[in-house]
């Protein structure tokens, strides 16, 4: 069993598609061991997207991240940090496998409605961003 962190992104939420999204976990038969919707704060969203501070569109991602309520999720289950990665599809839309949530549901690479992390060492880092001792399941 493996656990990753997952998230709808503020322009998810703000297009009403958490519904579709929760159900697609659902369906794929994830547990969801944590779930709560959150506006991030600036220096939670700068540590999440630590990797990409010198990159030219930091500011812009963390302006973005940070400008409205984001649905933050604990998945767990076989495989959870791959299985969620290819529920998403690529970064850039464009590039999404058909049926993906980002072929699906995106445009462009700036808001692509969805976030998970990419390695077991970022799914414990954000986990323990995102989550409390004692608001997982155990
Ligand atoms: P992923 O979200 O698929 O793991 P990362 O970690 O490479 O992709 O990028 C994190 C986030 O940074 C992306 N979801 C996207 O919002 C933003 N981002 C990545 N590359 C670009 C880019 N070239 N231009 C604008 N935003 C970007």
């Amino acid at each position: 069993m493996e656990r990753t962190f997952a998230m709808i992104k503020p322009d998810g939420v703000r297009r009403g598609l958490t519904p579709e999204i929760l159900a697609r976990i659902q369906r794929k038969g994830y547990r969801v061991v944590g779930l709560k919707q959150m506006v991030i704060a600036r220096e939670t969203a700068e540590a999440h997207y630590g990797e990409h501070k010198e990159r030219p569109f930091f500011g812009e991602l963390v302006d973005f991240i940070t400008g409205g309520p984001v649905v933050a999720i604990a998945l767990e289950g076989e495989n959870a940090i791959a299985g969620w990665r290819a529920m998403m599809g690529a970064t850039n839309p464009a590039n999404a496998a058909p049926g993906s949530i980002r072929a699906d549901f995106a445009t462009t690479t700036g808001e692509n409605v969805t976030h998970g992390s990419d390695s077991t060492e970022s799914a414990a880092r954000e986990l323990a961003l995102f989550f409390k001792d004692g608001e997982l399941l155990a």
